[in-house]
């Protein structure tokens, strides 16, 4: 291990380990590392911890994973004191959270704020990286760690004529930290993902008029938040310990629901009705799509939900034109992410809110007034980009990371991103990368995954210290038949059949790729653990 060589006029500095990120993962694997004594550096482009919560910060933003669920376990002390205020918390609230962390832990100090990197190069003479940030400060470390997180890359699409809008426009990733007040203003919103999902309700509650531009209609089930109650969560308190170990076990990272055994074309439709109902009332993505064991694998099966969500949709929207173009009809159910909604779809049935359909008319330019559609002109105040993110690959690849021989990640990554386990990419030695393609990544509850991916990492790190190892690196043929390993697991649901970010659809020119992989976060925790059980196997090391 070195030590702490940092001179307070230079503007190069040396570490054991960088860590590219300050959110849940950063966070974490440099408390894990600093516990053993490594000299740790954080380097974020915010001014503040959170990662994905410090940028997110749009009204309505909340998380769709319970937070008794998503939350650290690492310590219990942690767990046991925190209050939760709601079931799905605001962004607020988590924000607050990972900032009491920062601070309990005594983490700040080793985190460089403001600081964008902007290029990390393996030096393979002396098995270095050097992280360089857009203040030309220079890191050196043996091991890089990529906690960049996966949708931290926003994307506003290139419409002609954003330059000559009069009025102010917004992407959701990038949300000003002061309050945007809409009151008396003609909105327009572009996109029904997730995040245009949670800003429409909130957003329209105060606009003189909200459009919601709509290319795709999106499924979204009720979040059914509430504020915590108390007794369930000293309920959970009191058995913390078994359901950490029981989110580990599970393929979701999620212990609250339960493991469906049944098909849903092998119950009758009154079953299923009943089913979906009681579904829809208890709230939540992962209870609603595990209402049967092969909605995600099943074309009928998926279509009997599909049909419940669509006469959902119709009962709430008045306005039988409105509905029916909510209605998703294009994709399977699940197979984009399936956004939780508070009065999205009531919110059609205010007077102040109009469904605009840019599939049929798309959005032709932004003009100094507002948006030309290939059917007529909106006149606007301010326009917002819910347009989403260039997901998973998106952070990695706007940091020019070159690795053995000079090679480039984006070089390398040109067809898609080439990972064994979704850690380490052949040819990139001591790199390692955070819940990102290749690993579980968004397809489970982010926490318990971070934990998992710091605990693998941290745990190699020290190995390879204490074994005066130089260099790790993966296995290229190990790669492939990961590679191969997470395609095939895809290829046996009907995630690849929707034009989805998991796929890279939403990135005109992105090579189309199946990157998270979903065969559970258990199975993959094992596999994990019984490659560093075999001394890292699928892994050279000198
Ligand atoms: P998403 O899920 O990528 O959604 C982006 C939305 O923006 C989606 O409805 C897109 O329609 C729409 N979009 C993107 N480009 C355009 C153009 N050019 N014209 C019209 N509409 C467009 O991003 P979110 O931020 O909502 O959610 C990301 C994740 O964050 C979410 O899954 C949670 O995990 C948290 P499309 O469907 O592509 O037709």
């Amino acid at each position: 291990m070195t030590s702490e060589v940092q001179h307070a006029n230079s503007d190069v500095s040396h570490h054991d380990v960088i860590v590219v990120g300050a959110g849940f993962a950063g966070l974490y694997t440099l408390h894990r590392l600093r516990g053993l004594g490594f000299n740790v550096r954080v380097v974020e482009a915010g001014s503040d911890v959170g990662g994905t919560w410090y940028w997110n910060r749009y009204p309505g933003a909340r998380c769709d994973v319970e937070s008794l669920e998503y939350s650290y376990s690492f310590s219990d002390q942690l767990q046991q004191e925190w209050v939760w205020p709601e079931r799905f918390s605001a962004q607020p609230d988590i924000l607050r959270y990972i900032q009491h962390v920062a601070d309990r832990f005594d983490l700040r100090r080793h985190i460089e704020f403001d600081s964008r990197v902007e290029s990390a190069e393996f030096d393979e003479g002396r098995d270095e990286w050097t992280v360089t940030t857009g203040k030309r400060r220079q890191l050196k470390a043996r091991f890089c760690i990529m906690a960049t997180g996966n949708l931290s890359l926003p994307r506003v699409p290139d419409f002609p004529g954003l330059e000559d809008f009069k009025g102010k426009w917004y992407h959701s990733g990038l949300w000003p930290h002061e309050k945007v007040d809409f009151t008396g203003q003609r909105v327009g919103l572009i996109g029904t993902g997730a995040s245009g999902i949670q800003i429409t309700p909130n957003v329209a509650k105060e606009a003189a008029h909200l459009y919601v531009f709509q290319r795709t209609a999106n499924y979204s089930v009720p979040s059914v938040n509430r504020p915590t109650d108390e007794k369930e969560m000293q309920g959970y308190k009191a058995r913390y310990a078994e359901i950490r170990r029981s989110q580990k076990n599970s393929a979701y990272g999620i212990a609250g629901f339960e493991v469906p055994t049944l098909s849903a074309i092998e119950v009758d439709a009154e079953t299923r009705a009943r089913t979906y109902e009681e579904k829809w009332g208890l709230g939540g993505n992962i209870s609603f799509l595990a209402a049967y064991n092969d909605i995600l694998l099943n074309k009928a099966s998926n279509e009997t939900a599909c049909q419940f969500v669509r006469e959902k949709i119709k009962s709430i929207v008045k306005d039988p034109e409105t509905a029916e173009l909510l209605c998703p009809k294009d994709h399977y159910i699940g197979t984009k992410r399936l956004p939780l909604e508070i009065d999205y779809f009531a919110t059609f049935n205010r007077d102040n809110v109009t469904l605009v359909d840019v599939r049929n008319y798309p959005v032709k330019r932004i003009t100094k007034d507002g948006i030309l559609t290939k059917k007529q002109a909106y006149e606007l105040d301010a326009i917002i980009f819910a347009t989403g993110f260039d997901a998973m690959t998106g952070a990695l690849l706007d940091i020019n990371v070159k690795g053995l021989g000079g090679k480039t990640l984006q070089s390398k990554w040109a067809g898609g991103p080439l990972t064994y386990l979704g850690l380490m990419t052949a040819g990139f030695p001591n790199f390692f990368i955070m819940t990102g393609p290749g690993a579980p990544s968004v397809k489970t509850n982010m926490i318990p995954h971070i934990e998992q991916h710091a605990d693998w990492i941290t745990d190699c790190i020290d190995y390879l210290s204490r074994n005066k190892h130089v260099r790790m690196e993966a296995d290229a043929k190990r790669e492939q038949e990961w590679v191969k390993h997470v395609d095939d697991v895809a290829n046996a649901t009907l995630y690849p059949l929707a034009e989805s970010w998991y796929v890279g659809a939403n990135i005109p020119g992105k090579p189309r790729f199946f990157m998270p992989y979903i065969g559970g976060l258990d199975k993959y925790t094992k596999l994990c653990n019984a490659v560093a059980a075999n001394g890292y196997d699928g892994f050279h090391i000198r």
